[in-house]
């Protein structure tokens, strides 16, 4: 312990004391002997210790204040602007398997060289020890966090964003925490150089991920994305899931709050649906998912949000917009500042900045990349960093120890042809499997209907299986198999278009969708029943468009936009399919409820042809 008392700055050893945890103690040694640190500071769950990493982030140059109080703006490197998936890899022994298309090295191989990258690597920088709770704290969904990093950035980015759970630690003594060791490396005016040597490294037998060269929060603050990936194997052995899902309150008649998980691949409308008007978010990014006496309930795993700023404007984010123009705690990343100390993004709907300092440096209307190619003026990945409870939309139900009650589940993907806007499934195992299971996603906006364009993104949980597809999916099976009155499982698409290539519906839309689930789930209104599920009656719909939108919405554009696409569902099924057939362990009653689905679309095709009218199916 000599080594961790020498370098704790003041009082830093006392808290690590108080703690009264060997194991803790242990981890915590064999790190720092591994690093080396010139000093130590631990973080309590006190103000003072949190003003002093707010101070450290701008004092070493991570952060620059701005024109508006409490706003700061960091930058990562100019390559250092996203996960990095091909450099994110699982730690396995050789008895171990993960699917083909996940990333893995061998556990003595890839340790070696982690451990050689660590070691020493805090020699002239103070190390930070942080405590969190992933989930509420003290709940039965809680898994306490040890975070480690050279970042204040980080450290910073993570108390906005979780829960702070020294006090927890404290008190609970846990003997099982995840744990989280993160190094910038090598720094260059605040921002890692050795960016081509980054590394995200998971062991999942030891419940730790390794980070070091690289800054981008999807990559370095362990309880985002390095924490879902040990959370899906731990719920995997504990029957619960871990899910890359928004959480929601949706008003409905009376002033009653119905709750949903989403699930959308990133930049697919997550956010956006989870910030809705005049419903209330819990969160927008990641949820476990208990069950408790036949029930779902829900919470969310944070309680801040990373969201994409790009498009983020007055017109038609006002919530957020309100959010982060006023006075408050912020960490842009990746943006533009110009002259007067002001945050621009892509997209804000303000005049074009001339000049400023972004992402790439200084930077000026004229600046181009190696290639001669013109350098935006910021990230179109840059994000804002934000306190759920700085919105005026946050649900006070974030941070209920039992979760929220779950009614339904609903899973989005980028779509042109085949889903309809929204579509509910016929039970549990259809909706795991031909909804949840089947999301693909298209890789661009830009061309229509071919083969590779789209992606198999199931679950939009694809990048974070830290076991194999086979697994994870029956674990979503059991999971229902114990369920008195499952959350109704629904698929939306908002990306359905016409023969032309038009977007069929506007970002508006979507509230519609969402309000008939609620209404569904609640029993209030009668739906079409087709092959793919359950769909919604045209007066519904009007009524719907009219009382929140305030548009007509004709038979017309229903009948367009609810045609069942027979020809273009099948074929989607054969690619998912084929894609799970080069897949090993898939459980088989995956193949036989698609065939079921494709049998049912087959009959439908036979009696009515390739596009089936809404109002053919309706008794
Ligand atoms: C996502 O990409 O799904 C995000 C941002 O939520 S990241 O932290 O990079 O994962
Ligand atoms: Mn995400």
């Amino acid at each position: 312990m000599d080594i961790v008392k020498t370098r704790c700055v003041s009082g830093s050893f006392e808290k690590l004391e108080a703690l009264n945890n060997p194991e803790l103690m242990a981890v915590i040694e064999n790190w720092v002997k591994l690093t080396d640190p010139k000093r130590i500071f631990v973080c309590s769950d006190s103000e003072q210790d949190w003003e002093y990493i707010r101070q450290r982030a701008i004092s070493k140059g991570e952060e620059t204040t701005l024109s508006v109080s409490g706003h700061t703006v960091h930058y990562d490197g100019y390559n250092d602007q996203a996960r990095d998936k091909k450099v994110t890899k699982y730690l396995l022994n050789p008895e171990q398997k993960l699917d083909k298309a996940v990333n893995s090295i061998d556990k003595d191989q890839g340790l070696a060289e982690i451990r050689g990258m660590f070691k020493n690597c805090l020699q002239d920088k103070e190390l930070i020890i942080a405590f969190f709770c992933l989930g509420p704290v003290d709940s039965e969904f809680s898994i306490p966090a040890l975070q480690f990093t050279d970042s204040y950035y980080v450290a910073h980015s993570e108390m906005i964003l979780y829960r702070k759970a020294y006090e927890y630690f404290r008190t609970a003594k846990p003997e099982q925490f995840f744990r989280f060791m993160h190094s910038a490396g090598e720094l260059k005016n605040a921002v890692s150089v050795n960016v081509d040597k980054r590394r995200i490294y998971i062991d999942i037998d030891e419940n730790t991920v390794y980070s070091i060269n690289t800054q981008y929060a999807g990559n370095t603050v362990g309880l985002k994305k390095p924490a879902l990936r040990l959370a899906i194997n731990k719920a995997s052995q504990e029957g619960w899931l871990a899910e890359h899902m928004f959480v929601m309150a949706v008003k409905g008649c009376g002033g009653k709050k119905t709750y949903f998980t989403g699930a959308f691949p990133s930049a697919c409308g997550k956010t956006s649906t989870a910030m809705l008007p005049d419903e209330l978010i819990v969160g927008d990014d990641i949820a476990y998912l208990r069950q408790r006496e036949g029930k779902v309930f829900a919470v969310n795993v944070e309680e801040g949000m990373f969201g994409i700023i790009q498009d983020i404007n007055s017109e038609h984010d006002p919530l957020i917009w309100e959010a982060i123009t006023r006075p408050n705690e912020i960490i842009f990343t990746n943006v533009l500042v110009n002259e007067e100390g002001e945050p621009r993004w892509l997209g804000d709907k303000r005049s074009l900045p001339q000049k400023g300092y972004s992402f790439s440096g200084p930077w000026t209307q004229d600046k181009k990349d190696d290639r001669g190619n013109p350098i935006p003026y910021a990230h179109k990945n840059a994000r804002y960093t934000i306190s759920l409870k700085a919105l005026a939309n946050c649900d006070p139900a974030l941070d209920d120890t039992q979760g929220v009650p779950l009614s339904g589940i609903i899973y989005g993907g980028r779509d042109s042809s085949a889903w309809l806007p929204v579509c509910e499934s016929f039970d549990w195992v259809h909706g795991v499997i031909a909804k949840g299971a089947s999301c693909e996603s298209e890789v661009t906006f830009a061309t229509l209907d071919k083969e590779g364009e789209r992606k198999l993104n199931p679950f939009s949980n694809l990048d974070f299986l830290s076991i194999p597809l086979g697994q994870y999916i029956q674990g979503h099976l059991d999971f229902g198999k114990k369920l008195k009155n499952p959350p109704r499982i629904f698929a939306v698409n908002y990306f359905l278009r016409d023969t032309h290539g038009i977007f069929l519906n506007t970002k508006e839309d979507k509230h519609v969708w969402i309000k008939w689930m609620e209404q569904r789930v609640n029993g209030e209104v009668d739906a079409i029943k087709t092959p793919l599920g359950y769909i919604p009656e045209y007066k519904d719909l009007k009524l719907l468009f009219k009382d929140l939108l305030s548009k007509e919405y004709s038979q017309a554009q229903y009948h367009q936009q609810f045609s069942l696409r027979v020809k273009d569902n099948l074929e989607k099924i054969e690619r998912i399919e084929k894609a799970y057939k080069q897949m090993e362990n898939i459980p088989e009653l995956f193949f036989t409820e698609l065939e079921k689905q494709k049998g049912l679309l087959s009959k439908a095709q036979e009696k009515y042809g390739d596009v089936i009218s809404p109002l053919d199916l309706k008794d």
